[in-house]
């Protein structure tokens, strides 16, 4: 437990009424704030009924208390919890108390931030923390419990023991080559870095479906009026969301969903259908349809199978950058077609009908697997971009070094790369952060975790 630390205190629970409330409190004052608010001192690691004082003994509230002796705490500290009654009015007075007696209000995410600068978890499971608290679908939560119970860290550690393990060997030589005759084998030396290198690019995938697993997918429905993308949000919802009309035109707002795909978060937008028009209503609507479709990760172009005057969805590329494009040939119920998947040379095409639904099951499926969940069962961890990004830097340099290797460059040359890659490894960590960039993460955290 770090000495320098002062104590903080915040509502632990959501804003708002509630059965319960919690205060939690974290640091060197915890014993003192409990007796003083408590009357009495508390037993670690048992629970007590309690009335809660004010400084002039007169009672706030009742409830449970529990005191947890540091190290054996979350933070790593002394902790406090004060189970009171669910009133915002209630935890105001508890936290004013508590404040009163030296404890100040903690910043968003400080007590996870003890944690780890306390030694008690990582980086990565102080994130996953978060990923649990803010996870979208049942599988983004069993991903973010999978890292929060350390799966990633471990994966990312043994690839970091590797590359150590083999930067002491090449240092090692460094260190004594002028009086040592013999060379460094590069043969074994070139081994072990394409080891260690399809260790990091399988990490490397699974982080990245992790990433996908955490933050969802972004799919546009666009194409031009009245194909039926409405009607395609509605059927993939399952709701009467938008507005349906047999009138082109019908959609000018973008509208935006939520929905769980089989654990795949997507948020789905319906959009202004794209033509040429006079309306500035329209014309702002398809504006905003081109700024959905620059930010979407998915872009479903929906045309009419029924329609053969219809253009094909290359017409889409013109609203901007596409990362991933499907064309939807919808209202297939009216040629008499069967659903089904193609792989066109440009992009694919599902032949579907947002009426009956059939084809439906194809469309979700595909988004799946284009997004890469099309495997994950309920194992895999969760993880966040920055890790992904770190691991492809890492991969990078450990690619520099192969490359070096391979070209008999110099041990030092290597071992320079071997030492970046050690380097972008321990930042996901955290062994190895700026104080910025452990802001940054912990900033976005909720108060009182
Ligand atoms: N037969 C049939 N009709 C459909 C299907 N999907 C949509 N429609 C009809 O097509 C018309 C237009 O549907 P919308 O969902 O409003 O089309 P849209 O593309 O959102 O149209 P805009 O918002 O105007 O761009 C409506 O009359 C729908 O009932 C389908 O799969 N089969
Ligand atoms: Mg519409």
């Amino acid at each position: 437990m770090r000495a320098d630390f002062d104590t903080i205190a915040a509502v632990a629970t959501p804003a708002g009424r509630g059965a319960i409330g919690i205060v939690r409190v974290s640091g060197p004052l915890v014993r003192t704030i409990a007796r003083r608010i408590t009357g009495s001192p508390l037993t670690p690691r048992r629970v007590s009924h309690r009335v809660f004082l004010d400084d002039g003994g007169q009672p706030l509230d009742q409830g449970l208390a529990f005191f947890l002796e540091g190290p054996h705490s979350f933070t790593g500290e002394d902790v406090l919890e004060l189970q009171g009654h669910g009133s915002p009015i209630v935890m105001g007075l508890l936290l004013d108390r508590v404040c009163a007696l030296g404890a100040r209000l903690a910043r968003p995410g400080e007590f996870s931030e003890r944690a780890f600068l306390n030694g008690k978890i990582d980086l990565t499971q102080a994130e996953a923390v978060a990923d649990l608290i803010g996870s979208l679908t049942t599988r983004a939560a069993q991903g973010a419990l999978h890292a929060l119970q350390g799966e990633f860290s471990l994966r990312v550690r043994q690839v970091l023991e590797a590359l150590i393990r083999l930067r002491a060997r090449i240092e090692g030589y460094l260190d004594f080559s002028e009086e040592d005759v013999a060379s460094f084998d590069s043969g074994a030396l070139e081994d072990t870095l394409s080891v260690i290198l399809t260790g990091i690019d399988r990490l490397m995938s699974d982080a990245h479906r992790g990433q996908v697993l955490r933050d969802g997918a972004r799919v546009a429905i666009t194409g031009r009026p009245n194909v039926g993308k409405s009607s395609l949000l509605n059927r993939l919802v399952r709701r009467e969301c938008a507005i349906v009309t047999e009138y082109p035109g019908t959609t000018r707002d973008a509208i935006h969903v939520q929905l769980d795909i089989d654990g795949l978060a997507v948020e789905l937008f319906d959009t202004a259908g794209v033509r040429e028009t006079e309306d500035p209503i329209e014309q702002e609507g398809i504006r905003r349809t081109e700024a959905v479709v620059q930010g979407a990760d998915h872009v479903l172009w929906v045309s009419d199978a029924a329609d053969p005057t219809q253009e094909p969805g290359t017409a889409a590329m013109a609203l901007g950058h596409i990362c991933r494009m499907t064309e939807v040939h919808n209202k297939i119920d009216l040629v008499g077609m069967a659903p089904c998947l193609e792989h066109g040379p440009a992009y694919p095409h599902i032949y579907l009908s947002a009426k009956t639904g059939a084809g439906l099951p194809l469309l979700e499926r595909h988004l799946r697997e284009a997004a890469g969940l099309s495997d994950v069962g309920t194992g895999g961890f969760s993880a966040r971009r920055r890790h992904v990004w770190a691991l492809g830097r890492a991969r990078d340099a450990l690619r520099d070094a192969r490359d070096a290797a391979e070209a008999r460059a110099g041990e030092e040359i290597i071992a320079e790369h071997l030492r970046m890659a050690q380097r972008e490894l321990s930042e996901i960590t955290g062994e190895f952060t700026s104080e910025e960039l452990l802001g940054e993460i912990f900033s976005t955290f909720c108060i009182g975790k």
